[in-house]
């Protein structure tokens, strides 16, 4: 046994040793509770790790590492989300084959991984670019074409000038590209499209719903719950029809205030609106008519739905409608603020009612009726309920994706590749910048897109575009129940053992893409019957970043990264393991400090220190505490309450430190640090003759007898005078009370942090402090 705390011997070793004995490997035939905790998985980026992407990871290795020792089949696994836009653009600017890039970022990210001591079962690793992998991603995709939730569609999307390739909605940020941050167009593109419009409703209602003993079905924080009602964005109102003078059409509009209904003065239907085209012979100004629609062409909804921008428009002469309420005649126009996209895209226009209407009335000189009647629901409209959420486009015009398993076929249309002959595999080539035409590089590989068709035999191309990065992603969760099933996606004994993931801890950042994303695909896959759960994840937590120590994010930008390799070399793993949990309330922000890391050092060298001077027995002080603890500390992780979890174990330490304490004691104490400390509490549990790994051990139980408190309240005196109350326990050491004393805030009111001259205990009765 050493004397002095050599951080870098001791996790080698153990390293080396864990990896041999393989203690982290999962059995899915357990006779245990199950507990399945997943971390979302990594992008493998070119950088590697910073401080901030471990803190999720080490947090869920904690929990793991307790519920293994409470007698948890524990399922802690970990991959890569290695296709889509980041690794191709990455690949394009490194000039590597993003293959190539991949496989060594993979590399570099387990190394970090491991020398941080998490406790993977690695024989579950699993990486969406393996074509045994999106196998079964192509899968899923032939399921929702079987059942007719992929669709093509020729609609305007989303369309980044930079990255070349279609968007879905939820790949915007305020208007623009997630990825480069490039204002995003409208274009016109063939596409693949998912209805997950069909899924909105149970989306949403599952967000609220109970499981069978009345807790909620999805334990989340309430604000990620809010951010997905949002967004999906269901509004209950009406559709009213207004009949067109002189035609038979209607226009029909969709309003959440048909009770406004006397008040509307004019309609407006989006530039993009199909009845626009369908007037022109009616229309007596076309000219000015076509030339706003070629204005507001490229234009993004946000900027357009702005509610501070002056208001643009055309009226369409020529074209009258009436009000089914009042029988008036009102005019009609279109309007970028009006989208075609929602409800039916046309409005009715109440500008006393509605602040758009009235900043367009105003500037148009349009009729604004104040005073009016207000109708009934029923009197003029159908009830009609729409969504916010649109259809998920599903197709890139990008090479490093998962191929889409169809087939064009000249004589029987679009045709699905059969499933015995997936996966399709993306073809290796040289070249696969974008191109930008709107057609994938793939479309240039004769050789990989000239096939026969699996229906007639005949000439045939294959489908070009790949799907989206968050597809791998959609569906990881389930392989990790059984990764190496090449008959199926997971087998049903397995996915019904492990059901679903009881915590999942990742970045809030995910709660409208991921998230949503992976809920629609698990409730499809629960409707074919292929899962037996409605949700995916139980209960969700998210993870506050560790910022720079300048308090600002960590980017290359403001040159403010720590590495963690130069910590783990400098204080260990262990040490940033503590440091990281005991940083500040899990899910919130706080700053990286090189200063705030050397208590969690010292505390750690005090437990190594107490190896050295243990006494056949613990002193009552002691035993007290330590039993206090391991409650408290059990609790705290169940919580995911580790900062408060690390410093009960700090204060317990300290007892330890300055009392005597039995071999026995210290090993529970070295049991339940092991979750935070794995190295050293393996080392220290080994050197005192252990020989089975102390993560497999078994987590103590506190004795309630020994926590029960014999509390008293005692007076806080300063310099004679009473200035505060503290409850204490009649078997606390002197020590620990005038600890106590001097933290409580109306003491240090008055003494103000200053060390005491002086300091008299009357036991169980008061305390006087003399500054
Ligand atoms: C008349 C009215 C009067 C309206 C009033 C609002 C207030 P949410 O809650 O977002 O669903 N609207 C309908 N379709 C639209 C479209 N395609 N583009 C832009 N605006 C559209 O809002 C529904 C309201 O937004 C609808 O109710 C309609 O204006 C407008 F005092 O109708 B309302
Ligand atoms: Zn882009």
């Amino acid at each position: 046994m050493a004397s002095v705390y050599d951080h870098k011997k001791i996790e080698k070793k153990w390293q080396k040793a864990w990896d041999k004995a393989n203690i982290y490997k999962t059995s899915d035939a357990s006779k245990k509770p199950k507990y399945y905790i997943l971390d979302m998985f990594p992008y493998p980026s070119g950088e590697g790790l910073h401080v901030g992407h471990p803190k999720g990871y080490i947090a869920t290795d904690v929990i793991s590492r307790m519920k293994r020792m409470q007698g948890y089949n524990v399922l802690h696994p970990m991959g890569f989300d290695a296709f889509g836009l980041p690794a191709e653009n990455y690949a394009l600017t490194m000039k590597v084959h993003p293959e190539i890039a991949v496989k060594k970022n993979i590399k570099r990210f387990k190394e970090q991984l491991g020398v941080m001591g998490v406790d993977y079962d690695w024989g579950r690793e699993i990486n969406t670019t393996d074509p045994k992998y999106y196998k079964w991603t192509q899968w899923i995709f032939l399921q929702l074409f079987k059942k007719g939730l992929a669709y093509e569609s020729n609609e305007p999307i989303n369309w980044c000038p930079s990255c070349k390739t279609g968007l879905a909605n939820e790949d915007l940020e305020a208007g623009r590209c997630e990825r480069c941050g490039t204002l995003v167009e409208k274009k016109p593109l063939r596409q693949w499209v998912l209805k997950i419009t069909d899924y909105a409703e149970s989306l949403l209602k599952d967000l609220d719903a109970e499981d069978k003993d009345g807790f909620p079905l999805l334990n989340w924080p309430e604000y990620i719950k809010e951010m997905q009602r949002n967004w999906i964005g269901k509004s209950e109102g009406a559709e009213i029809e207004f009949p067109i003078s002189e035609s038979e059409e209607k226009i029909k509009v969709f309003t959440t205030r048909p009770d406004t209904i006397f008040g509307a003065t004019y309609l407006v239907l989006a530039p993009e609106h199909r009845l626009v085209q369908e007037l022109k012979g009616q229309i007596t100004n076309w000219s000015e008519v076509e030339n706003y629609i070629k204005q507001v062409k490229d234009k993004g909804d946000i900027d357009r739905l702005a509610t501070d921008k002056e208001k643009t428009g055309v009226e369409l002469k020529g074209i009258k409608v009436t009000n089914p309420a009042n029988k008036k005649e009102i005019s009609v126009w279109i309007a970028d603020y009006v989208l075609g996209s929602y409800g039916t895209g046309a409005i009715m226009a109440v500008p006393a009612d509605d602040e758009r209407d009235n900043q367009f009335a105003v500037k148009f000189n349009l009729p604004i009726v104040i005073d009016y009647k207000k109708a009934g629901l029923k009197d003029y409209g159908q009830t009609k309920t729409t969504y916010k959420l649109r259809d998920w486009v599903f197709s890139r015009q990008r090479y490093w994706g998962e191929p889409i398993p169809l087939i064009h076929c000249e004589k029987c249309g679009v045709v699905p590749v059969l499933e015995k002959d997936l996966p399709v595999e993306l073809p290796k080539v040289k070249s696969y910048e974008p191109t930008g035409t709107g057609e994938s590089p793939l479309a240039s590989i004769s050789k990989w897109v000239n096939v026969k068709c699996p229906k007639c035999n005949g000439k045939a191309k294959r489908e070009t575009n790949t799907m989206p990065q968050w597809a791998g992603s959609s569906w990881y969760y389930l392989r990790y129940m059984d990764p190496k099933n090449n008959k199926e996606m997971v087998a049903k004994k397995k996915e019904q053992y492990w059901n679903t993931v009881d915590l999942y801890v990742g970045g809030a950042e995910h709660a409208t893409r991921h998230l949503i994303y992976a809920r629609f695909w698990h409730k499809f896959l629960y409707d074919i019957k292929a899962i037996s759960t409605r949700e995916p994840f139980k209960k969700l937590q998210s993870v506050g970043l560790i910022m720079g120590p300048d308090g600002r994010k960590m980017s290359k930008r403001f040159g403010n990264i720590i590495n963690p390799d130069d910590i783990v070399k400098r204080y260990g793993a262990d040490t940033l393991r503590i440091y990281e949990m005991f940083i500040g309330p899990f899910d919130q922000a706080a700053a990286w400090s090189e200063e705030a890391i050397i208590g969690p050092r010292r505390f750690l060298e005090k437990v190594w220190r107490i190896r050295g001077k243990l006494s056949k027995s613990s002193s009552p002080s002691v035993e007290k505490l330590l039993h206090k603890t391991i409650k408290k500390v059990g609790e705290d992780i169940n919580n995911m309450s580790f900062n408060t979890a690390v410093s009960t174990l700090m204060v317990c330490i300290n007892e330890m430190d300055r009392s005597e304490v039995g071999e026995k004691d210290y090993k529970i104490l070295l049991q339940i640090l092991a979750p935070f400390a794995s190295y050293m509490a393996e080392e220290l549990w080994n050197s005192l003759g252990e020989k089975k790994s102390i993560h497999i051990s078994k987590w103590p139980k506190w004795n309630p007898k020994l926590i029960e408190d014999t509390e008293v309240k005692i007076a806080v005196q300063v310099n004679g005078k009473v200035r505060a109350e503290i409850v204490i326990s009649l078997e606390d050491t002197e020590k620990y009370v005038q600890e106590k004393a001097l933290a409580d805030v109306n003491v240090y009111k008055y003494t103000n942090g200053a060390t005491p001259k002086k300091v008299i205990y009357v036991k169980g009765r008061l305390i006087n402090i003399l500054v």
